[in-house]
């Protein structure tokens, strides 16, 4: 694994604050953290949306893995289906073949796989949910499906399984039982947990869309679950910013949620004008404040320096970007976020701190609002 922390010369001695001057205290390491950035194929895509068609044309893996290499993106996150197109039509052979191939064009491009997440919101059989279908056989295809994309994960290199459980919910409050749903759930999570004892879950809370009310809409619903399954330790989650705005949550309030229980295992950082569709718009795109916010937390806690978790943008294209500028969206999140990185480790957290001890918290505001708007 490459390096994740560098020390800066300049700021190698720890600062700490008085405790008993704060209500709570807070100690910065002045380490400072080389973040890593993943991306997914999926980020670049061809515009369509539930009104209108596609509006840039399809371009290839071989297409999309050096410009995520130039784009400044250390790994690439997949979909099972983003590594083996059509899978369900594949011998669990020729499936894994696949994936080493894909491996390989990874590692010509010196990037790495982050992590695989089943698609279990596409197929016909997972139009009622994957996991929480009311029919059997569509049960039994969820599992046998994420059962694969562990194979395909360990194929690739990567222990981490996400799952967006985009239709584990109901579209019809009284189509489903949701206690029921949580046992059906644990099941399924404890089969793909027994099937690689070294995996990772990270389940990524989305409230709604594509369906109504979801079973895990919060990260604190994530959580939870984790102690229905067997290995709890081994269940953690991914945090979208989107996806907490569209809960009516802080996003970095999540973040932090989440490290306090060493249980951020990735991040989709994003945007969200909100409580609308998803937008999924570039990092910072509608509240600079709140992605000063996003990165601050991720820094102060040293996010990814011991177990290599990377920033990933889980952004799209505006419908009207041209398929030059199909990964600017994510190129220029990334660059905001390593802006913001410089505004975070230039903070006057001392002068902060005076202030939150006067609890002369209007001063703090314009505080941070002079530091963002500083040149
Ligand atoms: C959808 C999710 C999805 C996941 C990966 O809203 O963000 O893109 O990140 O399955
Ligand atoms: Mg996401």
């Amino acid at each position: 694994m490459s390096c994740i922390i560098e020390w800066d010369e300049t700021l190698s001695l720890t600062k700490r604050r008085d405790p008993s001057s704060l209500a709570f205290s807070f100690t910065q390491t002045c380490m400072k953290i080389k973040f890593r950035f993943s991306i997914g194929p999926w980020n670049i895509s061809e515009g369509r949306d539930p009104y209108g068609p596609e509006t840039r044309p399809v371009r290839d893996l071989a297409w999309k893995l050096p410009l995520f290499k130039k784009g400044g993106f250390d790994a690439v996150m997949f979909h099972d289906d983003d590594v083996v197109p059509e899978i369900d039509s594949k011998s669990a052979a020729r499936v894994l073949e696949e994936a080493a191939q894909v491996r390989r064009q990874l590692e010509d491009e010196g990037l790495f796989a982050e992590m695989v997440a089943p698609r279990l919101w596409f197929s016909e059989r997972t139009i009622d949910g994957g996991f929480t279908s009311n029919r059997a056989q569509d049960r039994e295809y969820a599992i046998e499906r994420s059962l694969r994309t562990i194979d395909i994960a360990n194929t690739l290199g990567t222990k981490l399984i996400v799952l967006w459980l985009a239709r584990e919910g109901t579209y019809l409050r009284e189509s489903k039982s949701c206690v029921r749903s949580m046992e059906l759930l644990a099941q399924a999570v404890n089969k793909m947990l027994d099937h690689d004892p070294e995996i990772r879950i990270a389940i990524e809370p989305k409230p709604n869309e594509p369906v109504d009310v979801a079973y895990l809409p919060t990260l604190g619903h994530a959580l939870a679950f984790a102690h229905l399954t067997r290995d709890p330790a081994r269940v953690g989650a991914v945090v979208e910013s989107a996806h907490c705005v569209l809960a009516g949550l802080d996003p970095a309030d999540e973040l932090e949620f989440a490290l306090a229980q060493k249980k951020l295992w990735s991040v989709h950082l994003n945007d969200q004008n909100g409580l609308k569709f998803d937008q999924d718009k570039p990092f910072g795109s509608v509240s600079l404040r709140s992605a000063f916010n996003q990165v601050r937390v991720l820094d102060q806690h040293a996010y990814g320096a011991k177990d290599g978790a990377c920033i990933a943008f889980d952004a799209h294209s505006f419908r009207t970007s041209s398929i030059n500028h199909a990964l600017d969206h994510a190129t220029n999140s990334r660059k905001t976020f390593l802006r913001l990185l410089e505004k975070v480790r230039s903070f006057d957290e001392a002068g902060a701190a005076a202030l939150i001890a006067d609890r002369d918290y209007q001063a703090l505001d314009q505080m941070v609002l002079n530091h963002l708007l500083a040149s």
